[in-house]
């Protein structure tokens, strides 16, 4: 199949997800276009089936704010008409689903019948969607979808709660390729982090208030005063100079690493004992199913898609949102003895497994079908 995936190319999991699946569809023989504004992140080099139809707007004087939309609406028609692609996929309601849509009514004015797949990813629901500002073509763009996915039936039932929803949502979790995350000899990347064996807990995130950063750490203060222990910060956002503060005040900033945004996470992953998710919102968790991957357990909160993801008990541990204390008790349970500590990893990594991409890809070439055979 020809199928165009417009996405946001940051390090945000919408698009991590997006170009993963183009990556493993293209594998697989499908002509993949990615069409957004700028390179994906974790595109890499381009091969063999894939293309990037970049989206660039210029500035105008009389436009304060650039119309993304329009533009954006623009390059599909091209890019359906002059690739003849059969499929849209887009990623991330705002704007990408209104965009397919009015491409597709575009694109009927002159004879060509394209449907457009939307994925909903949880932040365009959870937070900005349910913004009066947004509300109305969220929810017109995802009941004129001709096919609707959600990553988890959690995010699948807030959008039902939340939109006056008249289309069927099917529910494709996200995925995971394990042979990208195998365990790797690391000793270099942990002389540097831990460079005492001390344990090594993890968090990766944008560093948006819903990650709630400072609970990971009030947590981490807490099991470095009872084991020697480091803590290292994936990424980059609006909160890390505030946690940055957090860490002096607590008196524990020698034992905590900021990374910054990494291209790939696997290698810090593959030094750490823990990885933390206390996010007070979270449709999925991508973040936390890279750390299964790799075999590490999960100390998160009960929200949102992660009981779907994390097995409390078996591969970590679920507590509420907030209650640090209670991660921090549990992540010493885990810690604390080795017996317990292997367990967790072997069912971090049995629990991965579940989302592995061979079982999911599947899913999503189904409904391409469906949705080809549907708009004949
Ligand atoms: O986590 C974020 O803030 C980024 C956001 C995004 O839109 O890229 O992630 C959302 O989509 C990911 C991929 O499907 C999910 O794994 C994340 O759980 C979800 N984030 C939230 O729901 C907060």
């Amino acid at each position: 199949m020809k199928i165009g995936i417009v996405l946001y190319p940051t390090f945000g999991g919408s698009g991590i997800v997006a170009t993963e699946l183009g990556k493993a569809l293209s594998r697989k023989g499908h002509e993949i276009h990615f069409i957004t504004y700028s390179q994906p992140v974790k595109l890499g080099v381009l091969r063999e089936n894939i293309f990037y139809h970049e989206v660039s707007t210029s500035d105008y004087p009389l436009f304060e704010y650039t119309p993304y939309e329009q533009v954006l609406t623009s390059k599909l028609v091209d890019v359906v008409k002059f690739e003849k692609l059969d499929l849209l996929h887009v990623h991330y309601a705002i704007p990408h689903a209104s965009a397919a849509y009015m491409a597709q009514q575009i694109l009927k004015t002159q004879g060509i019948n394209i449907p457009f797949i939307t994925t909903l990813h949880g932040t365009d629901i959870t937070l900005v969607g349910k913004d009066p500002s947004f509300e109305p073509v969220i929810t017109f763009s995802i009941n004129h979808s001709n096919i609707v996915t959600a990553v988890s039936e959690n995010l699948k039932k807030d959008t039902i709660n939340l939109f006056n929803i008249k289309k069927e949502i099917d529910v494709i979790p996200n995925f995971i390729c394990l042979e990208d995350y195998r365990q790797t000899n690391n000793q270099k990347y942990k002389t540097r982090i831990a460079k005492n064996n001390e344990k090594v807990i993890t968090h990766i995130s944008n560093f948006r208030k819903v990650k709630r950063i400072q609970d990971v750490i009030r947590a981490f203060k807490i099991i470095n005063d009872s084991i020697p222990s480091k803590l290292v910060l994936v990424g980059d956002g609006p909160e890390r100079v505030k946690m940055e503060r957090l860490g002096r005040e607590l008196n524990i900033s020698n034992h905590i690493n900021f990374l910054g945004n990494l291209k790939s996470t696997r290698e810090v992953l593959n030094i750490s004992d823990l990885f933390m998710l206390p996010s007070s919102s979270e449709s999925f968790g991508l973040a936390a199913l890279e750390a299964l991957a790799c075999g590490v357990p999960v100390i998160a909160t009960n929200k949102g898609g992660i009981p779907e993801l994390v097995e409390h008990g078996k591969s970590g541990f679920l507590s509420d949102v907030g209650d640090f204390k209670d991660m921090s008790n549990n992540a010493l349970h885990i810690l604390n003895n080795e017996k317990v500590h292997n367990e967790f990893k072997l069912h971090a990594l049995s629990d991965a497994k579940k989302f592995d991409i061979h079982q999911i890809l599947p899913l999503y070439e189904n409904i391409y079908a469906k949705s080809i055979e549907n708009s004949i």
